[in-house]
């Protein structure tokens, strides 16, 4: 009888548990989430003045991303999305080195040089 209280007891429990667990878990995924959504595109090309093929990235703003190796040092002339958006452009694949910053009136003319974006503003 008293065992069986308590396994009643513990199954209740785990239950709640269970229940709990992915209802606390989307609250606080909610909220982080919806700032996080505050992430911005870019366009760059292989050639200077917007021409030749062409790739766009996205990402969220303060985080550091690297172009790939398919890209790596061979972005010619970029722009951002909006007019708005602004797009930290880095030498080495981690942020570093040298940038510029471009927006939505784009940069024409890019060293073979850029290796990691960072979205600075949407
Ligand atoms: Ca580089």
């Amino acid at each position: 009888m008293r065992k069986t209280l308590l396994a009643a007891a513990a199954t209740a429990l785990a239950g709640t548990f269970v229940i709990a667990q992915p209802a606390s878990a989307h609250q606080t995924s909610a909220q982080p989430s919806s700032a996080r959504l505050a992430a911005g595109s870019w366009t760059g090309w292989a050639g200077t003045n917007y021409s030749g093929l062409d790739r766009s990235w996205s990402g969220d703003v303060g985080v550091c991303n690297y172009v790939g190796d398919n890209w790596n040092d061979k972005i010619r002339s970029a722009k951002t999305a909006s007019a708005t958006t602004r797009v930290e452009l880095w030498d080495t694949w981690n942020c570093n080195g040298g940038a510029i910053v471009i927006d939505g009136s784009g940069y024409y003319n890019i060293g073979a040089w850029v290796s990691s974006y960072k979205v600075t503003a949407v």
